[in-house]
């Protein structure tokens, strides 16, 4: 052991420990602190082969660290980053480097980034994806902060992250907040694909599939281009039997959703930038109406609706849930990469949207084969103004998208509930449509509120007002 660590991390809940474990097993010495010292004894008494050295107040965990010091935090978001940090600050001396790796909002990273960059010292905000698995044996990480911090972290933050090719998915994303956000995104886009994944299911099931076949569905799409994370656990989870009952694990879990947050600040900010990300918003109030179970429970037998069964040809049906799955996703992505691009004109952040989702192929829980043609169309094509004018998707859109419009048909005269793939489905209709119905919509604006219009016939810029006639009522 070396008197002073490389390395230190506060925080020792699951996601602390492992990435601590994930740190020293890259050869590097780790300091570890917790506000509750038993846990920092059990800890390191657990792993007592390695190089962790305990400490037990701040003042001892920042003695024990070599200059630059590096200091992550893993503490509950919030109010406890705070917290730490004002006990941090009297301790740490100029250029240190604090690392906030938990699931802060943005908006709090870029107010500590400015906190602590005015005290001379060095801030990064870094998303870190993968849960628990991920934090021990490779999690994606996005780091936002200046440049010299994300250089003075490289090589740890190289060395932990999880390899896809041998390329480490980690990379500056870009100054102040820029990581947090983008893992924000991250979590926005793994709501919507985790509700499209459910969407199929419930298709499946309509049609009398049991969840062994359905496993197998998803088994075999697994080996395909929805190759993915996502779709490898649901086939896992569809095939788990509780072992009380014998019964599928699934058909015992009370259907009402959980959420943390992170889908709903995607759609806050969403609405700030008037950018649209209609099926992450269809995801997260799908958990939304799940957890209204009461009312749920009470309605189901007042209101009516068709027979939710499928008399179908199943094969016929798994491959077109296939094309209508992998097209809303597809569209998913581009919301996400849409506000992106957005916020990255807006802050000017330079956000280099090929290589966050390469950097999201391994490690995180959105990680994907598909993931390296959206590389692919960023690579080819930095300007890119939409994901679905990029060659691949243009031509996947054009051909899934009758089987995407027979599942949406069949799920709306059945009564079964789609609204991810439906969302997708009328994002793309509006996005591809020369022409909507909103003339129509200007010149109701301009009835009651003389809003004004433009005219197709007369050049863009120039502004009428009609004489609309009298209302009697
Ligand atoms: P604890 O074990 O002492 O509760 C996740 O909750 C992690 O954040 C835990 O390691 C927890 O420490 C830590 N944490 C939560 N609030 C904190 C605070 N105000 N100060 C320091 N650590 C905190």
């Amino acid at each position: 052991m070396n008197n002073l660590s490389d390395f230190g991390l506060i925080g020792l809940a699951v996601m602390g420990q492992n990435l601590v474990l994930n740190v020293e097993s890259r050869g590097f010495q780790v300091s570890v602190y917790n506000r509750t010292g038993d846990a920092t004894d059990a800890f390191v008494a657990a792993h007592a082969d390695k190089k962790l050295v305990p400490t037990h107040t701040v003042a001892e965990f920042v003695q024990s660290l070599s200059k630059p010091r590096r200091v992550m935090l893993m503490v509950k978001a919030g109010a406890a980053v705070d917290a730490v940090i004002e006990q941090l600050i009297p301790l740490l001396d100029a250029n240190d480097i604090v690392i906030d790796g938990g699931n802060s909002l943005f908006t709090d990273t870029e107010r500590r980034d400015a906190w602590l960059t005015a005290k001379g010292f060095r801030f990064i905000g870094a998303g870190v994806s993968g849960g628990e698995e991920g934090a021990r044996k490779g999690p994606s990480i996005m780091p936002g902060g200046p440049a010299s911090s994300w250089e003075a972290m490289r090589p740890i933050f190289e060395s932990i992250a999880a390899k896809v090719d041998g390329a480490p998915c980690v990379m500056h994303i870009g100054p102040g907040g820029a990581g947090h956000y983008v893992k924000m995104i991250h979590n926005g886009i793994e709501y919507g694909d985790m509700q499209l994944i459910c969407e199929a299911y419930s298709l499946f099931k309509a049609a009398g599939m049991t969840a062994d076949e359905m496993a197998d569905v998803f088994d075999a799409w697994n080996e395909g281009d929805l190759h993915s994370y996502l779709i490898q656990i649901t086939g896992k989870a569809l095939r788990q039997r509780d072992p009380e009952t014998g019964q599928p694990m699934v058909d015992l879990i009370l259907d009402k959703a959980g959420q943390k947050g992170t889908g709903q600040w995607t759609l806050m900010n969403a609405a700030d930038n008037a950018v649209v990300v209609s099926t992450i918003n269809a995801a997260v109030e799908a958990r939304v109406l799940s957890s209204m179970k009461a009312l749920r429970v009470a309605a189901s037998s007042q209101l009516s609706g068709p027979e939710a069964t499928l008399e179908v040809d199943r094969q016929q049906l798994i491959a077109q849930v296939h094309d209508a799955l992998y097209a809303s996703k597809v569209l998913s992505y581009a919301q996400g990469l849409d506000l992106m691009r957005t916020m990255s004109d807006k802050k000017d952040w330079a956000l280099d949207l090929g290589g966050i989702a390469s950097i999201w192929r391994g490690g995180c829980i959105i990680r994907a084969r598909f993931l390296n043609h959206i590389t692919e169309a960023y690579r080819a094509d930095p300007t890119l103004p939409h994901l679905m004018l990029a060659p691949f998707f243009k031509n996947l859109l054009n051909t899934n998208q009758q089987a995407w419009r027979e599942v949406v048909a069949l799920a709306a005269s059945h009564g079964i509930p789609v609204p991810a793939f439906s969302a997708s489905l009328s994002y793309f209709d509006s996005l591809r449509t020369e022409r909507l119905s909103a003339n129509l919509l200007q010149a109701q604006r301009d009835f009651f509120g003389a809003h004004t219009y433009e005219r197709v016939d007369k050049p863009a810029g120039q502004w009428f007002h009609t004489a609309w006639p009298e209302v009697i009522e």
